[in-house]
């Protein structure tokens, strides 16, 4: 959509709004305590991935410099995005950008890192791009027939329900959601929030983790050991390995640190400001009951039964 640049600077950075950011509004759904949704490819999707945005993220001409860090919602992507920036800048902040969010390109959303296919193509090698789509929906076309490099972090998903839920919670893009948390629980289970499955996406990406432009990552690993995965990350994208740079990106990427440093924290977005909100492994303890932690292990355990490794759900 285009809008006069006034009015796009007014909404699209600060506040989402289905009337400026939607499209298509008669094919948005509601839910239950007001869930806001649209279906693509059968996937429950947010208002603002327009079809629109999502056909050009699509089809967007990747580069064999580009890198594209995925992942399913609130699994550490932000997280995965200031170390990648820093990677590709020596370990500083770029000279020219004032945001992580002005830093990067969300092809598919129309909100919050809106850019024109000319500025994309203006833009200097390495690009970085944001994306939350399952494998079948990647940006490029087939992960595996394009030049670009794919990076995607994966979570235990009883913290990622969590996370979601408190991310979701009474949110302009979810239609001020309203529920509980047992009924979030639910259709998180279901695959019925925002993105879908939390299975699916993982599983669809972690069968094709082998692929030579592929690294599957755990934010579990991050935490436990960060500058292994640091250096992981750093050979799958063909960049030196200094010990000082590495340090350097270990100390600005701690979670103290996003949270209160103005290039990474999101300040800019009004209802961000929960975002930087634990910061933890195994935090879920505070808010599953034993019932709901028992059901969503063995709802787990059948999801997985034909399937991967398992994830460590403790
Ligand atoms: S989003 O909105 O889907 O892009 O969210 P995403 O960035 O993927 O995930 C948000 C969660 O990651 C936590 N986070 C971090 N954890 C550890 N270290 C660092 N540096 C860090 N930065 C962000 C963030 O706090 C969210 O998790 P919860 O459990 O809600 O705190």
């Amino acid at each position: 959509m285009d809008l006069p640049k006034q009015l796009n600077d007014k909404f699209s950075i600060g506040e989402y709004s289905d009337g400026i950011h939607a499209d298509d509004l008669e094919n948005l759904k509601t839910g239950e305590y007001g869930y806001r949704y649209r279906l693509l490819e059968n996937v429950v999707m947010p208002p603002y991935i327009t079809p629109e945005k999502y056909q050009f993220s699509r089809t967007i001409q990747t580069r064999d410099s580009d890198i594209c860090y995925t992942s399913y919602p609130k699994s550490g992507s932000t997280w995965l995005a200031y170390i990648l920036v820093l990677i590709v800048n020596n370990g500083e902040i770029p000279a020219c950008k004032d945001t992580l969010r002005n830093s990067l390109h969300w092809v598919a959303s129309s909100w919050t890192y809106p850019r024109s296919q000319a500025e994309l193509e203006a833009t200097p090698s390495p690009r970085i791009f944001k994306s939350h789509m399952p494998y079948q929906m990647a940006l490029g076309g087939d992960p595996i027939k394009n030049p670009c490099k794919y990076i995607y972090i994966a979570r235990n998903p009883k913290d990622v329900a969590v996370s979601y839920y408190y991310f979701e919670r009474e949110k302009s893009w979810s239609g001020y959601y309203s529920g509980p948390w047992d009924h979030w629980l639910k259709i998180f289970m279901e695959g019925n929030v925002q993105r879908g499955s939390w299975f699916d996406h993982v599983l669809s990406w972690w069968q094709h983790r082998d692929a030579d432009n592929i690294l599957f990552l755990r934010y579990e690993d991050l935490k436990a050991n960060f500058k292994q995965e640091l250096r992981k990350i750093m050979t799958f994208l063909g960049y030196e390995q200094h010990d000082d740079m590495i340090t350097k990106i270990a100390e600005k990427t701690t979670f103290e640190n996003m949270q209160k440093d103005n290039f990474s924290n999101m300040h800019e977005i009004k209802e961000f400001h929960s975002f930087f909100r634990k910061g933890k492994v195994r935090s879920w303890k505070e808010q599953f009951e034993e019932d709901q932690c028992l059901a969503f292990n063995e709802f787990y355990e059948k999801k997985n039964e034909r399937h991967w490794t398992q994830f460590d759900l403790g």
